[in-house]
This record gives C-alpha cells, sequence and structure tokens, in this order.
C-alpha cells in the first residue's frame, strides 16, 4: 500500500499516530528530523573574500620554505607588484561581482570550472573513494543482503532528503545541544532567514547543504572541452552492474515507496545468475578515458542509437556495482574502490556503492559536484541506518521472481565505438598497473596521547610527513591538506599549506643537527609547528586561505581574457601548485578506509587519520619505490617525535 493507505490500515488495526509516525519512518525515511533539512540555507554566512594583502601575505609565508633567498626575493617583488597592481584591479572586480551574486560564493563557479574543464580520467586524477567497514553481524555481510540492506537505507536517504526529513548538517562546538528537543523546536520556528543566527547563539554552526541536491539521479556527462553536470529527479530506477552488464529496475513508486526489500534482493539474485561473463566491448571503460575522447564517443553513443539507455544511466538514482572481487587484504580492497577492473564502474556517476563478492561496501564518488563532507554524511547515515534497521535478514528467501522489473541495456556498438572501448581498456589497464598502494600503521601513539602532550594531532602527522620529505628528498616540498569551507553558502574546500617555515626548521633539525638541539629545543620546535599548522586549519575552514582567493582572481583574468598576470607565471607559483603531499583526513566509526590518487606524476596521495591510540594512513602513488621509502622514513619520523615528547634525545 501506498503511504496514504498504509497509514490508514494501521489505524484500523488500532496502532496510536506516533508508532504509526514511526513505522512510517523506519519502512521510508533514515529519520526524521525538527529542524527541516534546508532551513540554513537562506541565512548562511557568505564565504568572505580575504583582503589581498592578506592573501599576498599568507601566499609570501606558502613561498618561503620551498625557495632560496635569491627566489624569494623575486616571488616577493611579482606578488607585491601584483597586490598592487594588476591583482588589486582583479580583486576589485571580484568583489563587485561577489556583491551581485548574494545567493552564492565567489568560489562555487570557478570551482566548478576547475573540476569540469579538466581533461584528464577523473578515474585515479579526481574520484576518491570511502569504503565503510563490515556490518557488525557477522551473517548480513553476504553479498546479497549486504547490497539490499545499503540500497533499502540509501533509498530511504534520499526520500528524507527530498522530503526535507534529513537532519541539516551542524557542527556543534558543544555537542549537548545537537541532543536539546527545545533547541531544536525553538530553532524550527525561526524564520529562515534568520535561523542560522538562532544556532549560532549556542556556539552550533549550521553547513551548506546544497552540495546535496546533486547526491542523487546526477552524472557528469563528458563533452568537448568542458562537461556537464547532469540531475534528474524524476528517476525512480536504480543502476546495477555487474560483469560490465547493466540492469535497471525501478526502487521506487511515483509516491516514494521503497519497493519491498525482498523483491530488491530478489532482482539482485536475479542479475548475480544473468550476468554470468563479461560482454566482448565493456562499454564502462569510456568513463575512464580522457575528457574529450570520451565526449566524442559518446557522441557516436547517441548518434548509434542508444539515447535511452544513456540517459537511464544518468538519471538512474546511484549505481550498484556488484563486484566479482574477493580483496584479500586492504590494498587490493583499496584498488577495487579506486578503480576496480574498469569494466564494471561508471565513473561519472555522482557515486557508485560498491559491494565486492565478501560483502565489503564503499562509495567511489565523482568530484565536481560535491565534497567528503556531503558523502561521508550519506555514508555515515546508510551504515548506522543499515546495520540498526537492516531491511533483510540474512537466509530470507526472496519472493518469486519477476524478472519483467528489471530491464538489462543492450548498446548497438558499430566498429568505431569497439575499437575505441578496446582503446579505453588498453590505457586503463597501463595506468593502474603503474599505480601503487600502500598502507601504514603507528602503533605507537595517536590523538589520545598527542592530547595530552596538548598537541593537535593532525599537526604532528603534518610535521611528520614534513620531516620525512625532507629525509627522502633533501629539500623542502609542495604539500596539501584538504579543509572545507562548507560552514558558508557555497562553500567548496580551501587549502592548508602544511609547509611552513616553522616545520622547515624543525624538519632540518631532526634530520640535519640530530645532536646539535637539546631535547628541550626540539620539543619547543614541536609546539610552535603545532600552534602555527591550528592557526591555519583555522583559518582556511574560516575561508581565509590564499589559494581559492588566487585561485578565482587567475579564473576571471583567464575568462575576460586578459594576459595571464605575472604572478601565475612564476616558476614559484607553479611550483607551489605542483602537490607532492596531497593529502586528507577524515574519521567516522563507519569508515573503515579511504584513498585517492596523487594528483601529479611524481606525486603522492595519502588518506589519513589520528585514530585514539594509533596513526594510519592509506597511500598511493605511481613511484613505487619512493612510496615504499617514504614510508619507511614517515614511521622514522613518527619515532623521532615520539622520543622528543618522551623526553629522549634523537640518537
Ligand atoms: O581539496 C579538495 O578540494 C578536495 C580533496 C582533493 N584531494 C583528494 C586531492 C585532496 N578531496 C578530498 O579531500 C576528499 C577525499 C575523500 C577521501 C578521504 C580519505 C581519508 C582516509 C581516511 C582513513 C585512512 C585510514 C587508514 C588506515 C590504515
Amino acid at each position: 500500500p501506498g503511504p496514504v493507505g498504509r497509514r490508514g490500515y494501521w489505524r484500523t488495526v488500532g496502532l496510536t499516530e506516533s508508532i504509526i509516525s514511526e513505522l512510517d519512518t523506519d519502512h521510508h525515511f533514515v529519520h526524521r528530523s525538527t529542524i527541516p533539512t534546508m532551513h540554513f540555507q537562506d541565512s548562511l554566512p557568505r564565504l568572505p573574500l580575504p583582503k589581498l594583502e592578506d592573501s599576498v601575505k599568507r601566499y609570501l609565508a606558502a613561498q618561503k620554505p620551498l625557495l632560496d633567498d635569491d627566489q624569494y626575493r623575486n616571488t616577493e617583488r611579482i606578488a607585491r607588484e601584483f597586490g598592487k597592481g594588476v591583482g588589486r584591479k582583479l580583486h576589485r572586480e571580484l568583489v563587485e561581482f561577489d556583491k551581485k551574486n548574494k545567493h552564492t560564493s565567489y568560489i562555487s563557479d570557478p570551482w566548478f570550472d576547475m573540476y569540469l574543464c579538466a581533461r584528464d580520467p577523473v578515474v585515479l586524477n579526481f574520484n576518491p573513494f570511502i569504503s565503510l567497514n563490515p556490518d557488525p553481524k557477522e551473517a548480513y555481510n553476504s553479498q546479497v543482503v549486504r547490497a539490499t540492506n545499503l540500497v533499502v537505507s540509501s533509498i530511504k536517504f534520499l526520500n528524507s532528503l527530498k522530503n526535507e526529513f534529513l537532519r541539516p548538517d551542524i557542527y556543534y562546538v558543544n555537542p549537548k545541544w545537537s541532543q536539546s528537543r527545545l533547541f531544536k523546536n525553538f530553532i524550527r520556528l525561526l524564520p529562515t532567514s534568520v535561523s542560522w543566527y538562532g544556532a549560532y547563539m549556542v556556539n552550533a554552526y549550521p553547513l551548506d547543504m546544497s552540495q546535496y541536491k546533486r547526491l542523487f539521479n546526477s552524472s557528469r556527462i563528458p563533452k568537448l572541452n568542458k562537461d556537464e553536470l547532469f540531475t534528474d529527479e524524476r528517476g525512480r530506477h536504480l543502476l546495477v552492474m555487474r560483469n560490465g552488464h547493466f540492469y535497471v529496475f525501478d526502487v521506487l513508486d511515483p509516491i516514494g515507496n521503497i519497493l519491498h526489500p525482498s523483491e530488491i534482493q530478489a532482482q539482485l539474485i536475479y542479475i548475480l545468475q544473468d550476468a554470468d561473463c563479461l560482454p566482448e566491448f565493456p562499454l564502462c571503460y569510456l568513463t575512464t578515458e580522457d575528457r574529450n575522447t570520451w565526449a566524442a564517443v559518446r557522441q557516436q553513443l547517441l548518434e548509434a542509437g542508444n539515447e535511452d539507455n544513456l540517459q537511464k544511466i544518468d538519471s538512474a538514482v546511484f549505481c550498484l556495482c556488484l563486484d566479482n572481487i574477493s580483496p584479500k587484504n586492504d590494498t587490493e580492497l583499496s584498488h577495487c574502490m579506486l578503480h576496480g577492473h574498469g569494466f564494471n564502474r561508471w565513473f561519472d556517476k555522482s557515486f557508485s556503492l560498491i559491494i565486492t563478492s565478501d560483502g565489503t561496501a564503499g562509495v567511489n564518488f565523482e568530484h565536481s559536484w560535491g565534497d567528503g563532507v556531503a558523502v561521508l554524511r550519506f555514508v555515515n547515515e546508510v551504515y548506522r541506518n543499515s546495520t540498526r534497521h537492516p531491511a533483510i535478514v540474512p537466509h530470507s528467501s526472496p519472493p518469486a521472481l519477476s524478472a519483467t522489473r528489471c530491464e538489462r541495456l543492450e548498446f548497438k556498438l558499430n566498429d568505431s565505438i569497439q575499437s575505441a572501448i578496446n582503446a579505453a581498456r588498453m590505457k586503463f589497464k597501463e595506468t593502474n598497473e603503474k599505480l601503487s598502494v600502500r598502507m601504514f600503521e603507528f602503533r605507537k601513539f595517536g590523538k589520545e596521547f598527542l592530547v595530552k602532550q596538548k598537541l593537535s594531532p593532525d599537526a604532528v602527522f603534518q610535521l611528520a610527513c614534513q620531516i620525512t620529505a625532507y629525509r627522502q628528498f633533501g629539500k623542502i616540498i609542495s604539500s596539501y591538506e584538504a579543509c572545507s569551507t562548507a560552514a558558508f553558502k557555497h562553500g567548496r574546500t580551501e587549502t592548508i599549506r602544511p609547509t611552513s617555515i616553522l616545520t622547515k626548521q624543525c624538519s632540518h633539525a631532526f634530520v640535519e643537527e640530530r645532536s646539535k638541539h637539546s631535547v628541550a629545543e626540539l620539543r619547543n620546535m614541536i609546539d610552535e609547528c603545532s600552534k602555527y599548522h591550528r592557526r591555519l586549519q583555522l583559518e582556511a575552514a574560516l575561508g581565509r586561505g590564499f589559494d581559492r582567493h588566487l585561485f578565482a582572481l587567475k579564473h576571471l583574468s583567464v575568462s575576460r581574457g586578459d594576459p595571464m598576470p605575472e604572478l601565475f607565471l612564476d616558476s614559484a607559483y607553479q611550483k607551489l601548485n605542483h602537490i607532492i603531499l596531497s593529502t586528507s583526513t577524515l574519521h567516522s566509526p563507519a569508515v573503515h578506509l579511504g584513498g585517492f590518487g596523487p594528483v601529479v606524476p611524481d606525486g603522492f596521495g595519502i588518506g589519513y587519520n589520528v585514530f585514539d591510540t594509533w596513526v594510519g594512513c592509506n597511500t598511493t602513488g605511481y613511484l613505487n619505490r619512493e612510496l615504499q621509502e617514504f614510508l619507511r622514513c614517515l614511521e622514522y619520523s613518527l619515532n623521532d617525535i615520539l622520543d622528543v615528547l618522551e623526553g629522549r634525545p634523537l640518537v
């Protein structure tokens, strides 16, 4: 029965309204928030545009450790001239533009452009992954049971979002407020134009929720020179990939009822049986191509009569990949989640839920539409919901199959498309073979110890990376830590530059002057690095970095067709943006692993977390030996830091 009929029936059997409401929530939503999902959007603060002098100052502070004195003087001159001349003009224009576009942020469009104009393949270069912990109840981890439960929870998330039942993301400085009914009821009554201020009064900070609109029913469409984002909220079907074959079936009815979980289970079992071998020309490889090549082949696909099928892929609620792989360890798991065999992923989909043969689950997501915060929230909710309120139990038998519900998409492929698929397959294989993935664990300390030492755990990890790189390469190298600016309307991310004069001095002392400094002096250096890193982190989260500001100025200059300002041609600017250490962290009880590829051929992608009692990271790189050496040196650096923190001199 539909929601009305179902509720009516429950009434006739004598259930109270509150029980009916609970039952309804359980069946169709992850929860029903008191505060509507988008309640804060109208009153979110705007991403501040830093003063140009501040950005120049911060830029130079980030450049200083990377340059020798002569190079620095030159870069300083160029930056100061920029600040007084062409930069100032561009900045004024950007301020004007920002004033006229109060509905968004100054970085939103340039950042979409950055992603959508990039021509490199999305796989490895952009799409990250987040893998989930197993269901704590062992028997729920079989492939079909896990897939069914996660699909149902994902659709409940979608329903919650569409009905504004999903709790808004709020960062509570004092988490007690997150439990307060009084607070929520008070906030709910505030008009949306001032609701943000209500939360602010108790030191709670609502986050931007605009990205969630592209979480479902969305796809990136390859186009010549600039891709497009496509969303069709009317889509009610799920896309399922198995052995390179495409299947779709409706998981929602027109009024939002979720297909009965045992029906979903039956469809998945049917698909597993039906897709027994690989197609001769697995179409998915095309989504691993560079974007212009893919755009041209997509056009051919359309012309060859595949429009309906492509439309079904693009508008599907999301993509479920039922993989034929059982990863033996975390390295294999990372390879599987980051790129897999290529034939069983549609990398353009806003996200794909991947379930391996042994029931391990993960999400690979296209990055242009949104950032880690939105995807992590989705992962957290579906993990929690699927483990606490599983839709099916193990060994439950699905109903007799109604195979008609499920459609297998057959494509018309001419010779030219077939050879494009073959070419994509070869390129994909070649690139993936070069990528190394390595896990790292350091078990001697973690967050608890560092907090007792009055140090920022994140700063200590970043400092360890700096010392490591200095030991390995004998110089300071450009580094990047991603930081969300979702506290602002249409905020995306800002860069934290973990390299500073302080980390340079400290690295130098730890590597080159091990016996020159007393333990107290070394300890003091660590303290100073930690304090400075905290400041950079706070500044970035408040939109007071320099990277996005300079990026937006450059974008403006390019879009006006102006000659490129000298600042952006400076080899030091290029070097600062050739990111060798690309890092990102997240923490959640739902997450087992996460990772992403390096952003330059000679760089490393480092997903890390400082856990309560240990430090872990998942690293990727095309230079296998260097990556291995990096992790060997990282262990050395962390041991050194521990020695100093425990009062032992470096030996
Ligand atoms: O900076 C940005 O604008 C977005 C960044 C881009 N980049 C990845 C290149 C830094 N995107 C993100 O930061 C999203 C990344 C999402 C994955 C994060 C992985 C974190 C892994 C944590 C767990 C590691 C535990 C290892 C245990 C052995």
